[in-house]
């Protein structure tokens, strides 16, 4: 299983840091919606869910916090805690989200508008949609 971690460039100088993000340059689609997530409380995890067009990259910009991604047939878990560090994530991609520090911003930039009937929230659901993918 692959996992596609991005490292922004980073504009620094003596005021401080800044990173710029371009469709198709910096990420490779077109970004079509903006999200993010904070105040998330302790022990709480989110996600359970893959999706069936949606594209995504998140960016723990402040804090930190863990991505698991399954892709029906192995897992892996990838920590974000760098504002210059993103991870993409494919629509076949079961996510959870989890561990985040007391004060996690986790960013998502989409490919998509939301659309609640893209999203595979049932996990066998999820298990046969990426089965009949593979064939
Ligand atoms: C994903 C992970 C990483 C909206 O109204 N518009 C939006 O664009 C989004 C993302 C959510 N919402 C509403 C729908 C729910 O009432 O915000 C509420 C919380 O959303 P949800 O329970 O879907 O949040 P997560 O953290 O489980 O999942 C989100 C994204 O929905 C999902 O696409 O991949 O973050």
């Amino acid at each position: 299983m692959q996992i596609m971690k991005y490292m922004f460039q980073q504009h620094g100088d003596d005021r401080g840091q800044l990173v710029a993000l371009e469709a198709f340059k910096d990420i490779p689609f077109e970004i079509k919606r903006v999200y993010y997530m904070y105040d998330t409380g302790e022990g709480v995890r989110r996600g359970f869910h893959a999706h069936k067009k949606l594209s995504q990259i998140l960016i723990c910009i402040h804090g930190s916090c863990k991505i698991l991604l399954d892709n029906g047939a192995e897992k892996k878990i990838i920590p974000l805690e760098k504002p210059y560090e993103g991870v993409y994530v494919s629509n076949d991609m079961w996510r959870e989200m989890y561990d985040f520090s007391q004060d996690a911003v986790l960013m998502v930039l989409a490919s998509e508008y939301y659309d609640e009937s893209d999203y595979i929230r049932d996990y066998d659901e999820f298990l046969k949609y990426v089965e009949k993918e593979e064939k």
